[in-house]
């Protein structure tokens, strides 16, 4: 139902979660349904690929747990970069135990996922549970920042009164107004370079050139970002429903319940991980994120199965290309991450008849 209309007018359907409206506006202003998928191995690393591609991105996907220092400086780097160049961070954690221990995993531990990752995924495997733990989890875990938020108390105020340590769920939430290079996004016309700013965030100083969608035209993309404001400061889940590897068991009627369980949950389950998109009822907006996408390969000896942008979004309905090793293993990945932008944004345009 929702497949062939655009971005925009899924954002303003009812009942979407208030994190995917986001992300559509966000994925038209930039022109972008691609989400890069961060298999790096240390916080250097990981904030300098944030900093070459985060101008062509949507999302960017992490693995936390295969960062070898992963620390404080990891979230606020990643907080700090995604603040300045507009996009939002997805944890691909797959949650899949019992909803007492996904909460531990999702709140505590080295990781303390729930503080600085807007988007998170689940296996279903462990039943409706794990659905209702998260959220719950996620719940509690910002309800200081809510009360907070309605009252404008400032980014500062807020660390000082909820997470004295640090707070990159606060900033997050509020740097658009508190941080001065928050409107130069790095595109065309911004005064701030990404080089100035990325010297808070002790990333490996390497500018990136502002880079733009070469498309854009009329109103600035910086202006346009600036108007949509930050990121609602809630929490998402995505669903495992389908996987890119060969012989995996995510079929048939397991990913139907999966998506019948996402139909529980509208409110918190914003879309699904999957090969196709699974919008089938009138009610269904679902946003599909699709990973195993590559523009040459077809596979990596290890199980992982490649589909190109134009089958994965225009045939199959996705919304969103996941690409990982496609972008990070070429010479220069921020033109590598444009190419797989702008072809994933034809693929989306010819399939809505923009
Ligand atoms: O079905 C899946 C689900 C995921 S989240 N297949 C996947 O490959 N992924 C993830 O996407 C995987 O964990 C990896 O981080 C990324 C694909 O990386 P690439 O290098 O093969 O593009």
């Amino acid at each position: 139902p929702t497949r062939n209309q655009p971005y925009e007018n899924r954002s303003n359907l009812n009942d979407t979660n208030p994190l995917t409206a986001y992300l559509f506006r966000l994925m038209v202003i930039k022109r972008s349904n691609l989400c890069v998928s961060a298999d790096v191995t240390t916080t250097n690393q990981l904030l300098e690929l944030a900093e070459e591609v985060g101008d062509s991105i949507v999302l960017l996907k992490t693995h936390a747990d295969i960062i070898s220092d992963f620390a404080e400086r990891t979230i606020r780097g990643l907080r700090d970069i995604a603040a300045r160049k507009h996009f939002i961070v997805f944890e691909d954690r797959k949650f899949g135990d019992i909803g007492s221990t996904v909460q531990k995993q999702y709140v505590g531990g080295p990781l303390s996922i729930v503080r600085w990752a807007p988007i998170v995924n689940a296996h279903i495997f462990p039943g409706p549970a794990i659905i209702t733990a998260l959220k719950e989890a996620a719940e509690h875990a910002l309800s200081g920042y809510n009360a907070a938020v309605s009252t404008e108390i400032s980014a500062d105020e807020l660390e000082a009164h909820n997470y004295p340590h640090d707070s990159p769920i606060a900033s997050a939430s509020s740097s658009s107004s508190s941080d001065p290079h928050s409107a130069n996004t790095g595109y065309p016309g911004a005064a701030t370079s990404s080089s100035t700013a990325s010297a808070s965030t002790a990333a490996p100083a390497r500018p990136t050139p502002n880079r733009v969608p070469s498309e854009n035209v009329g109103e600035s993309v910086s202006s346009a970002i600036e108007r949509l404001g930050s990121p609602p400061l809630g929490r998402a889940l995505l669903l495992l429903a389908q996987m890119s590897s060969e012989g995996n068991l995510l079929t048939g009627e397991y990913t139907q319940r999966c998506a019948q369980m996402a139909r529980g949950h509208r409110e918190f389950v914003m879309g699904f991980i999957a090969q196709e998109s699974l919008n089938r009822e009138p009610a269904d907006n679902f946003i599909t994120l699709t990973p195993g996408v590559s523009l040459v390969g077809k596979g990596d000896g290890l199980g992982q199965q490649y589909n190109g942008p134009d089958k994965v979004i225009k045939d199959a309905g996705s919304d969103v290309i996941i690409v990982g090793r496609g972008i990070l293993i070429a010479e220069d990945r921020a033109e590598e991450a444009e190419k797989y932008r702008a072809a994933g944004w034809r693929a989306y345009e010819e399939r809505v008849g923009l």
